[in-house]
């Protein structure tokens, strides 16, 4: 095979994850790798990153996505961008409006919205320069639905996607493709970091029902990466068989988990 094509030419392309300590973004850069990328992994706990830059052979880079001085240091040092995969981000509380804190809609907006902004307008200069960039974001059913408890979260994701369509508009015509990954209940460490670290919280939001894994939702990611570069998919919305809205979960329950 000549390196023009195949595997050696796709082994030559960077793909940027961020969040990838835990969750969908260290399943993605799994997944990448072995889809043969160069993966840069971008996270803010080094230790994380390091072990799983060891076991897939990635380049760990401490990385707080809510702080512009440090995105703009990680933009200056990457070297090339082909595939950047937003997966960092998440949900504070649960508590309705009337009672929310305002420093935690300011995280959620700064980890979810301005994050994905900042990294993006940072790596566009190295995606345009590939010559067939993408930008992969995960989003959520939050994104386009709302629940209770889940203002500050689902005002922070529409923005995230209202960001995304609009990016998708702007670039239309330049070799850079758009995809909006909109998973529904996931379990990662998304509802621990929800409820504060309040585990038995955390595990009675997955209680009788079977969620998604960080790996289903990668595999979507992998997926939209892998087609050929004229193939632009918008959205994918995946949730579990055992979800049909953000709060229509089908559970068996039996005495005890319902305590
Ligand atoms: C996670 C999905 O429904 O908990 O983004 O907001 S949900």
């Amino acid at each position: 095979m000549s390196p023009e094509n195949g595997e050696a030419a796709a082994a030559a392309r960077t793909a940027v994850i961020t969040g990838a300590s835990s969750g969908i973004g260290a399943a993605t850069a799994r997944a990448l790798a072995a889809d043969g990328f160069r993966t840069v992994l971008a996270a803010r706990r080094q230790d994380r990153l390091e072990a799983l830059a060891a076991e897939i052979g990635g380049e760990p880079v401490v990385v707080d996505v809510t702080d512009p001085d440090s995105v703009a240091a990680f933009a200056a040092g990457v070297g090339a961008c082909d595939v950047v995969v937003h997966c960092a981000g998440g949900a504070l509380g649960l508590e309705p409006l009337a009672e929310s804190d305002e420093e935690r809609w300011r995280w959620m907006y700064e980890a979810n919205a301005l994050g994905m902004v900042r990294v993006t307008k940072a790596l566009l200069p190295l995606l345009l320069a590939s010559g067939d960039g993408h930008v992969v974001a995960v989003t959520s059913i939050a994104g386009f639905e709302t629940y209770r408890g889940g203002s500050g979260y689902a005002a922070a994701k529409h923005a995230q996607r209202a960001a995304l369509q609009t990016l998708r508009l702007e670039l239309l015509g330049q070799p850079v493709r758009i995809t909006d990954v909109a998973p529904g209940m996931v379990e990662t460490e998304f509802s621990l970091v929800r409820f504060d670290g309040d585990r038995e919280a955390a595990e009675r939001v997955y209680a009788g029902m079977t969620p998604l894994t960080g790996e289903d939702v990668a595999e979507c990611i992998r997926w939209a990466v892998g087609l050929p570069s004229h193939v632009n998919v918008d959205e994918i919305v995946v949730r579990p068989r055992d979800q049909a809205r953000a709060t229509e979960v089908s559970r068996h329950l039996d005495e005890d988990d319902r305590a």
